[in-house]
């Protein structure tokens, strides 16, 4: 369900996404704009403000690993959902995270990458990242019930 055109254009623009940059900024933007989601991440320490949060290497390190699991979907789009299957399950049953997070971190990549990238982002381009972020969370919220 892919245009070629959508297909290029998350092509091109993922190739200049560094995704340790990106990766860590998500990640902290969504635990300062949406405090209630760093109930997840008690383990990481010190996230006490947004200084915190964005210096801290746990949130960094994560957001990367994040970010490099959502390049699996970039390489797979005509087969997301088989891609995170496991991640779903993971998600679900072991780490109890509310799909409604994974909405929220799409949105937030939305505007990372359109921060970083503004030239390239045009609406278009939005369009088809918006609707791979819609994807990518209705892939990881599969294997709730
Ligand atoms: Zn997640 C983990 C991916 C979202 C929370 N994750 C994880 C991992 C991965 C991921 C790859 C690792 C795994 C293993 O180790 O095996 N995620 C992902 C993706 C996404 C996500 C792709 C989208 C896009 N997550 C998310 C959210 C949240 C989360 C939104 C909340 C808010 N995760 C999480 C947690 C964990 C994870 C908590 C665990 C961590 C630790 O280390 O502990």
């Amino acid at each position: 369900h892919w245009t070629a055109e959508e297909k290029q254009l998350i092509a091109s623009l993922w190739s200049k996404v560094n995704v340790e940059e990106c990766g860590a900024e998500a990640l902290a933007r969504l635990l300062i704009v949406y405090p209630w989601t760093q109930r997840f991440f008690a383990s990481f320490g010190n996230l006490s403000s947004p200084t915190a949060i964005i210096g801290n290497p746990k949130v960094r390190a994560h957001g990367k690993k994040v970010l490099t699991s959502f390049g699996e979907a970039v390489k797979n789009l005509d087969n997301i959902k088989a891609t995170y299957a496991k991640l779903s399950e993971l998600h679900c049953e072991k780490l109890h995270v509310d799909p409604e997070n994974f909405r929220l971190l799409g949105d937030i990549l939305i505007i990372v990458l359109a921060s970083h990238f503004a030239r390239d982002f045009t609406p278009a381009c939005q369009f088809a990242w918006q609707k791979l972020v819609s994807v990518v969370a209705h892939a990881l919220a599969r294997k709730y019930h």
